[in-house]
Order: C-alpha cells, then structure tokens, then sequence
C-alpha cells in the first residue's frame, strides 16, 4: 500500500506538475489511474513479446464502436489491488468511490453491439487469448443527453477534454490512408494485367492504445483505436505555396474523420464522413495486421493460419476488398489465391436483421472515394454470380429453372439497382468470410430462414449461432460488491472466472438465512440508488417498492410505449380505485434516441410527460412512481443493474437480435419480464421458463397474424383499458394546452399498422405485470426465484461465448502459462 501512495504522490506532482497538498480529486484521480496503468504496462510488454515467441495465433476484432465505461474500478479489481488502493486513497484523504467519479466514461458506442465489443475484449484478456480490438478512437463519444421540457437534448460528449491517463498515443507510429485518386492499369512481367491506385489525398492514422487486463493472471491485451491526423504538416509543398490559412484548414478538414461517433443504431446514415471513417479505420488496421504478420513470414499464403479477422457487423466490411487490394495490387499475387487468404481469414458476425439496418453504400460514392476498392467489389461479385449459376445447374433443375436462376442472382448479387445502385455491404461480408454468425439461437434462426436464406442455400456450413455473453468482472464483482461478496462467502470467488460456478448457490436458494442476506444485498443496492438519484435528479425514492426498470436504446421495436401504457392502466386503475391490491412499484425508463429519429424523440418526451403527471398526483403517488434516466450509459447501467428487481425486456418476439442487458439484470437478481426474443429465450431455457414472466406473441404467431392481415383497431374497439390510455395520450392528459403532442405516436399505432405489435401483446403483458406484482408480496418466494436466476446464468457469460469463438471460427488456443497467473 506504501508503493501505490508513493506512487500516486510522485504522479501527482511529476506527472501532473501539481502541489500534492492541494487536495483536488481530479489531481489524484489522474495521478492514481496513471499508478495502474504502470502496473499493467509491464505485463502488457510481456504479453506482446509472448506472442511472437510463442507464434501465437492472432485475433483482430474490428469494430466501429466499444463501450469501455469507467476503467479505474476495473482495472484495480483485475489487478487484485481494489483493497490497497481503497485503503490507500483513504490515507490520502479521499474516498475511492468519490474519485472514481471523476473519470469520463469512455463512450465510443451506441449501445449493445458496442458494450458486447467491450465484454469481449475483456473475455479474451482474461482467457489469455491473444486478442487486438480495433476501433476509432472519436474526439466525440455518443452525446451526452440531458433532458429539457421532458425532451431529449444533445450536448456535444467531450470526453477528452481533461485528457485521459489510460491511453498511450503512439505519434511516431503512422500509418497513411488514401482517399479518392484513379486506378491505373500495366502489364506484368507475365502479361497479366495490374492495377495500382494512386494519386488521391492523404491522411494519417495515429494509434492510441489502451491497455485490457485480464482477471487476475497478468495478461493484458490492447484496444487500439486510430486518431485522424492530417499530413499536411508533413507536406511542405503545402506551406511553401505561401497558403498558409489554407494548409491549416485544410489540416482541420482532415482531422475530422475521427472527429464524432455516429449516434444513431439500426437506421442506415448514409454520409460520406461514416464511409471515410470506415475506410480510414480498416485500412489502418490491416496495415498493421500486415506489419506485424511480415515481421516474422514472407508467404502471404500463411495469413489464415496466423491470423483470424473478426467483422463487428458490416461496418468494417471493406476490410474484404482491402485486404484483396494489397494481395493483388501490392503482392502481386493471383486472384484466386487472394481470394482463398481472405475467406480463410474473415469471419462476420450479424447484429440485427432490421431491413433499415442493412448497410449499403452507392456505388457513385465508392467509385469516387475508394476506386480501386469498387473496381474489385465487381470482380468479387462477378466471380460470386458465375459461381452461384454454376451451383445452381448442377443441381437438379427441378426447383432452379432459369427464370429462377435470375431472380435468384439478383437477390443474392452485391450491387443492388434500386433506389439507386448500390453495395450491399451484408452480401460483401458473407461472401469474403468463412463464418457468418448471429447473436442468439433464435436470431440465427431467422438469419438462415429469412434474411439470408438463399446464401444459407448456397453455403449450408457457414451461418452458425454464438449466443451472447457479458462479463462478469465488471457486470457482477465490480458493479455489486454486496452481492458478490455474500456469494463468496459461500462458494468462493471463482465465480468470476468461471461462472458456471454458480449453480452451486441453487440449494441455499431454501435457506431463509440466505434469502435474508440475499435481499439484505439487494436492499444495499437499492439505497445506493435512492442516494445517486438524490443527488442528481433531487427525487426521493421508495425503497420499498418494487424497482421496474427499462433501460436501453429507445426504439419502436424495442416498445417503451407497451410499458408506458402498462403505466396509464396503473395509473387510471389507481386513479379510479380499482387497484386495491396493487403492488407499490417505481417504474424506471433511461435511454437515448438516435437524434434523427423523430419517433423515439417523441416517446421520451412522452415518458416524461406521464412521469410529471404521475409523480404529481398525490392520489397515486405513494404507489406508482415513474423515474426517467437521463444520459443513460455504461457507468449508469453500474448503479442501476444491482439496484433492480425486474428486468423490461419486451422486445417485439424476433427483432431484438440477442439483448445483453437482459442477462446483466438476471445476473445481479432480478426476475425478468420479456417476450420470446433473442436471447431472453435462451435464458428462460436455462432457468426454467416459470422462474420468468414471459408473455406475447411468438415470432410464429407474429408471421401469421401478419399475413392473416392484423388490425390494431380490433383491439383497441375490444379493449376499454387499452382505448382510455390511448384516449388519454392522443388527448392533452399528459400535455396540458399543447393538443395533438403524442397523437404522431397513437396515429402510428392505431393507423400507421402498428409495425411492432404493441396492441397486439398490451393485454397479455398487464396479465403477466399483474402476476409480477402478485408474487412480490411473497418476499420469501420472489428471493428463491431471484436467486436461482442469479444461479443458473453461467452460460452468459462472455468467456463462455469467446470460447466458442476461438475454437469454432478463430482455431486458436489459450495462451499456456497465462490462464492462471
Ligand atoms: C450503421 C450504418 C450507419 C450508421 C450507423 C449504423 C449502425 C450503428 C450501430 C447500425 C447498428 C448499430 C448497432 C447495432 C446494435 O447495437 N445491435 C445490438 O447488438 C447487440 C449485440 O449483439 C444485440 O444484443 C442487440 O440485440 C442488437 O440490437
């Protein structure tokens, strides 16, 4: 402990250039995460070196988006040293909890497909898998959201602003990436033709690394994320031209590329920056994949066995055609065994079958900025589509006639012709890969028989399942200590590297002294919550009520509104007396809306309206509360997780792809509301569908209804509860003197056919809500309940998922020596 105090002190005043006696929080949180990162960067060193003695097998995840949150709390807990640090800080006169609020969370995400990203790399450092995640590293995170008026407002999320002691910026190491330019064609020396793209601009890509430990065994990997630094500086051409206002900007112009995250999730940007910033980011990537591959091979032909790509969804998919660019262009080397480098390379995983998430880029726009790169995305498909007439004629033409042939080319082809001709970035990622996985059984279910049906037809090995997972250092240990502790004391802790540990917590799951100690942890979690929201939103909550929380990205699909009219039918029930066994509970909603989706901007301000009317009724309020969250993040989801006792996870059945929250929540305790969606199914699988409430129509049934011609009138003439709320709603209940506020949301529910089914499943959902209000008056068994979901959730973990990564699509092996310290 003396170590780390010296330590923090020297940081403080070397390091930050700071009089150690002024005692500022930011000062000594800087100077403590400065004291780790010391700690982890020798075994990081190490780590790396392992790696080429070993000629270990590498993994590159690439992703557009991670969600790293906080990094202290974490990184002192993998390191074993929570204790010292705690006891340490407090010598110094401070509180390890309050520093630890200091730090900014890293928000280089939008939400569960940047968080997994996270959760895996985590997953990787601690099963010594040696693993890179690859990213950009945006000057601006997902925006900070604050509510006005019962509206979401964005603020810019500067969150480097005070700098960051985690990240090592490497401005030596450079890579360029080129944009625009021609392709010019010669003749090798065996007449082939080449190619090679030149001219075009410039810009460079700066690595920031940051360092990922493991649990406890030394083994830290890296998240390198690229930073857009302009050449200008470089050029001197630039400055003797005596522009020198016109360089400098120019310089700024370039430097925007890694400038702001894009905020929205599952509704296509189609802009030009997020191209460029795709691009910069892989191409960057590759090269270093490539020089680090070169250092110790000169056959490309060895790459696959070397190294295995990872595609986070279709955003990094230009990887294929970059990859093939180099191969052929640079390496000179043939088509087909290019080709074959690639496929045995790549592997893509699927996030969502939204059809307004499927990514594609016009082809005027890639002929323009990447020529070369759409020049080989023909080629790519030309050879796919010959391919695919070859396969179709060899078999039996029974079912292929050629009119089909056709149809079937144009489905499958990579360009598609209308609106406006285009690249379908899906097709691109399934064709250059090898493996093609989705999130959750069901999920890839649906991939096979819907989406992707003809490529499941033409390739029946490559579309496989990897249900999701998180960790459970951060999202168990480090997010709930109360509870974590009560279950080593009885079972240890190797819980945290083996989660599957848990199941030997079912029998005290009938051990009322368990139970009491159990809830006496959650009751810890609660207060922590009441104490934050009293601090930030100056609300007073009820800890004895239930805590109902819906917290994730606000989408249609995702069906806030369901919920919100489950809390109208509270509320009139409460209102006009009919509620007299209504269970007390507070109803929590926190999320952000993509800024250019006006429909879910208007269900926010929704929420809160309903929320403003509630809280002020002192008819109801003693019974129902609703709370929203504003700035919904990693950190938040830390407090608020441990703190609920169920879980809203009432996703339209089929279109939420996994969910990860679902399993965070049922982890620390809570019991879980949900349709059967994603992997919600599977977790009812493994705890036994009537430890949840699951309720609604199945995907099946949806289908069905669907084309049967479904009529939301039907149930809104059929129900009175359902027609008050909606009623309430589109009237100014809710908006006093602004009429016609929330009618956009009714309209789209009872006119605009009611896409996601919300009146289809509003009355069985009050039925399963009422069940859950039931059983939280039998505290005895609502804790038997919540601890054998707790016990039964080792499956979600992201090592288990990591695991089967490495050994079905990466072949790679854990490295010997680091598993265990
Ligand atoms: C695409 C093009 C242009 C701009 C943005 C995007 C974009 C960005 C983010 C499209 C989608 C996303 C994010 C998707 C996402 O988070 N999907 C979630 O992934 C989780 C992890 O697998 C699943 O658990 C969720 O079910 C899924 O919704």
């Amino acid at each position: 402990m003396e170590g780390l105090k010296k330590d923090v002190i020297r940081h403080v005043v070397s390091s930050l250039g700071s009089d150690y006696a002024s005692k500022s929080a930011y000062n000594y949180y800087n100077a403590l995460a400065l004291a780790v990162r010391d700690r982890l960067i020798d075994n990081w060193i190490k780590t790396q070196r392992s790696y080429y003695d070993e000629k270990a097998k590498r993994v590159y995840y690439l992703s557009l988006e991670y969600l790293p949150g906080k990094s202290l709390m974490n990184n002192l807990h993998c390191l074993g040293i929570y204790e010292t640090a705690r006891k340490a800080m407090s010598d110094l006169g401070f509180s390890l909890e309050d520093l630890a609020e200091q730090e900014w969370d890293a928000g280089l995400g939008n939400g569960g497909l940047g968080r997994l990203a996270s959760c895996f790399l985590d997953s990787m450092a601690t099963l010594g898998i040696p693993g890179y995640g690859y990213g950009i590293r945006y000057d601006y995170g997902i925006f900070h959201q604050v509510i006005e008026d019962g509206k979401q407002v964005e603020q810019a999320d500067n969150w480097m602003r005070v700098g960051n002691p985690w990240a090592y910026e490497r401005g030596q190491h450079l890579f360029p990436v080129r944009f625009f330019g021609e392709v010019k064609n010669w003749t090798d020396e065996y007449g082939r033709l080449r190619h090679t793209w030149t001219a075009g601009d410039t810009v460079l890509a700066m690595p920031c690394d940051m360092l990922v430990p493991g649990w406890d065994n030394h083994h830290v990997i890296n998240m390198r994320l690229w930073s857009a630094r302009s050449d200008v500086e470089f050029d001197l051409d630039f400055f003797n031209t005596g522009n020198y206002l016109g360089a400098v900007e120019e310089k700024i112009f370039d430097e925007k590329i890694s400038k702001v995250l894009y905020p929205s999730d599952q509704i296509e940007e189609g802009r030009e920056l997020r191209l460029k910033q795709q691009y910069f980011f892989v191409t960057a990537t590759i090269q270093d994949i490539l020089r680090r591959f070169r250092k110790k091979h000169q056959d490309m032909t060895e790459l696959p066995q070397s190294v295995a790509i990872q595609l986070n969804d279709t955003h990094p998919a230009i990887a294929i055609a970059e990859l093939m660019r180099i191969l052929l262009d640079e390496d000179l080397l043939d088509w087909e065994v290019a080709w074959d480098i690639c496929v045995s390379t790549f592997a893509y995983t699927n996030h969502t079958i939204l059809p307004e998430a499927l990514e594609t880029w016009p082809v005027s726009l890639l002929e323009r900025m990447l020529p070369r790169h759409m020049q080989i995305i023909y080629e790519i498909n030309a050879r796919f589509l010959r391919e695919v007439e070859r396969v179709a004629r060899s078999e039996d033409c029974g079912q292929l006639c050629h009119r089909d042939l056709d149809h079937l080319k144009q489905r499958v082809s990579l360009i598609q012709e209308r609106p406006i001709k285009s690249v379908r970035m899906a097709h691109l990622a399934i064709i250059g890969s090898h493996s093609v996985n989705g999130v959750a059984a069901l999920h890839t279910e649906l991939l096979k028989a819907r989406v992707f049906d003809d490529f499941q037809r033409l390739y029946p090995q490559k579309i496989n399942n990897k249900t999701n997972g998180v960790t459970p250092r951060r999202w168990l240990w480090s997010a709930n200590q109360p509870l974590s502790r009560l279950i080593a004391s009885h079972i240890g802790t190797g819980f945290v590297r083996n989660l599957d540990e848990l199941t030997q917590l079912e029998p005290l799951a009938a051990d009322p002294a368990f139970r009491e100690a159990w809830r006496a942890a959650k009751l810890e979690n609660k207060q922590r919550l009441q104490a934050y929201i009293k601090r930030k939103l100056m609300r007073e909550l009820h800890t004895e009520h239930l805590f109902d929380v819906h917290i994730k990205r606000i989408h249609e699909y995702k069906r806030q509104v369901l919920n919100l009219l489950h809390v109208v039918t509270a509320y009139n029930r409460l209102r006009h007396g009919q509620a007299a066994d209504f269970t007390p509970r507070t109803v929590f909603f926190g999320g952000k809306a993509a800024p250019s989706y006006f429909m879910a901007k208007r269900i926010i301000h929704a929420i809160n309206a309903v929320a403003a009317t509630v809280n002020a009724d002192s008819r109801v309020n003693d019974k129902l509360q609703v709370v929203y969250l504003p700035n919904y993040c990693v950190s938040q989801a830390e407090r608020v997780i441990p703190a609920t006792e169920l879980s809203e996870q009432i996703s339209t059945a089929g279109m939420e792809a996994s969910g990860t929250g679902n399993m965070k929540f049922a982890l620390n305790g809570a019991l879980t509301i949900g349709t059967w969606d994603g992997a919600t199914i599977e977790m009812a699988q493994a705890i036994g569908p009537e430890l949840l409430f699951i309720f609604g129509m199945r995907e099946d049934e949806l289908v069905s209804l669907r084309q049967h011609g479904y009529n939301p009138m039907l149930y809104y003439h059929g129900d009175e509860e359902l027609r008050e709320a909606l009623d309430m709603l589109r009237s100014d209940a809710f908006s006093p003197g602004q009429h016609g506020l929330f009618a956009p949301l009714v309209d789209n529910l009872l006119h605009g056919g009611d896409r996601f089914f919300v009146l289809a499943d509003y009355r069985q959902y009050l039925g399963a809500q009422q069940d859950v209000g039931r059983l939280y008056l039998d505290q005895e068994e609502w804790t038997r309940r919540s601890i054998l979901n707790a016990a039964r959730m080792g499956f979600f973990s992201s090592d288990r998922a990591i695991s089967q990564y490495a050994r079905e699509i990466w072949d790679v092996a854990p490295m010997a020596g680091l598993q265990n310290g």
